[in-house]
């Protein structure tokens, strides 16, 4: 997701930032590949154009043509214009703290309303809220069955009368149920259909109107393209939703039609899907989003995710040591080794700075066996010399690669993927101290 989005953006930013002067000309050509990468990447018509008004008159009010570093200046415009495309107001989940906190998902079929349920109710649990689940689709039949098995993956009840009895009834008793049980929120996952029915919304609505849910969540699918936020307006027009959920982040669509519904609809992303997994739900932050676009990776989120799931505090030291500039080949290596905790090693490198293209060249199986080189070779290294690779000479990584079983070729490679990401954890920090993370 983002890929070409990214490469484009950050070339024509790149460029911008090599000059020491900008012109308008030079200015404008950049506006104008800006506007074709957004374009081209599925956002929105309208939203383009708006955009591009907001970073025109930006940058004449900063004076960005006269200003000391006007491509690095420009770059932070662009920045913060897309996290307000994104959305910058308040997007937590609202808790009703004295009673029954209510949250209905709705969405079309397939967007991922079922799977949303039980991720959002196990990261609720994790919390320390007392989540419980009701069954309101039964029109599939296999609907209850895969709740009920998500339920119980997670520990967290689910509420359900079986077919017989109509969605709305199940959904009020649940609900009694829940009060009278002392649960502290209730995740109603509903019917969906394959595109926009008056049946599907009059029944939503009347839900709506009995239970009065305190968030309304829509799940969209990234993966839908252009057409998603026509989607997305016809079920706010009729429910007023109160947040997006983004599902199938991981998936490679080009991304902009996500980027656009929050522009077009007003309704603020607070999560995104990243997978099929239970843990596979992240809470939406709009300066991640931006800067991972404009290739600045998502380290923050990285390290969210390694500390949800592995050593905490080695991830706080690696992170502490990586937002320093500072990385050794232990870090390497202990980064790779926790990080196989994670998941497939593409989308773990996809989250790190400057590091989408070589995600891409990876495959997942020949990484496993490539770890297993990569871990080997450091394990032969001498201490100082995992510390600072630099003092390697060709004699050494002889010794190395015998050690290691591998070859001199592929500790030089090794050597180089380390520079590499030091390099850009370098300029990170230096970026970071820019945007004020
Ligand atoms: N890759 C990916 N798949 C997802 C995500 N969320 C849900 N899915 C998958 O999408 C399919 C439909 O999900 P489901 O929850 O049944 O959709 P529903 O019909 O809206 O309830 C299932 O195969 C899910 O595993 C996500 O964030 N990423
Ligand atoms: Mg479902």
């Amino acid at each position: 997701m983002f890929d070409s989005l990214q490469e484009k953006l950050t070339k024509s930013l790149r460029n911008i930032q090599g000059k020491g002067r900008l012109s308008e000309r030079n200015m404008e050509d950049t506006l104008k590949e800006i506007r074709i990468a957004l374009l081209e990447s599925d956002v929105n018509y309208t939203v383009v154009k708006n955009f591009l008004e907001k970073i025109r008159l930006e940058s004449i009010g900063q004076d960005v043509l006269n200003s000391v570093e006007p491509g690095q200046l420009l770059v932070k415009i662009v920045h913060d214009e897309i996290v307000k495309l994104l959305g910058d107001e308040d997007n937590s989940l609202h808790f009703d703290e004295k009673g029954l906190t209510t949250i209905m998902i709705v969405g079309l079929q397939g967007t991922g309303k079922t799977t949303q349920a039980a991720k959002l109710a196990s990261l609720l649990k994790k919390q320390g809220r007392h989540p419980i689940m009701i069954a309101g689709d039964i029109i599939r039949p296999a609907a209850i069955e895969q709740l009920v098995s998500l339920g119980s993956q997670i520990g967290v009840e689910v509420y359900s009368q079986g077919l017989e009895v109509p969605a709305l009834t199940q959904i009020n008793n649940g609900i009694a149920h829940a009060k009278r049980k002392g649960y502290d929120t209730a995740i109603i996952d509903t019917a969906g259909r394959l595109q926009i029915d008056e049946v599907l919304m009059n029944e939503l609505k009347d839900i709506k109107d009995s239970v009065h849910p305190l968030e309304i969540l829509l799940t969209v699918d990234a993966l839908t393209g252009q057409d998603i936020v026509n989607v997305a307006s016809a079920f706010n027009d009729l429910l007023e939703v109160t947040g997006l959920i983004l599902t199938k982040f991981d998936g490679d669509s080009k991304g902009g039609a996500a980027l656009s519904v929050k522009a077009v609809t007003g309704v603020p992303i607070k999560f995104t899907g990243t997978g099929e997994k239970i843990s596979d739900l992240e809470t939406f932050y709009p300066d991640r989003l931006a800067q991972r676009i404009l290739g600045m990776g998502d380290v923050v989120s990285f390290v969210e995710k390694a500390q949800e799931e592995m050593d905490m505090k080695k991830a706080e030291e690696t992170a502490n040591r990586l937002m320093h500039g500072k990385f050794t080949m232990d870090d390497l290596l202990n980064s790779i080794e926790q990080s196989r905790k994670l998941g497939p090693l593409s989308s773990i490198m996809r989250m790190m700075p400057g590091m989408s293209d070589m995600a891409n060249a990876i495959n997942d199986q020949d990484a496993d066996k490539e770890l297993k080189a990569i871990r080997a070779i450091i394990q032969s290294m001498t201490p100082a010399e995992r510390e600072e690779p630099s003092i390697m000479r060709s004699s050494h990584k002889r010794r190395i690669a015998k050690g290691s079983g591998t070859s001199v070729d592929q500790v030089n490679k090794l050597c180089n993927q380390y520079d590499k990401m030091k390099k850009m954890f370098r300029n990170l920090s230096s970026l970071q101290s820019m945007f004020r993370m």
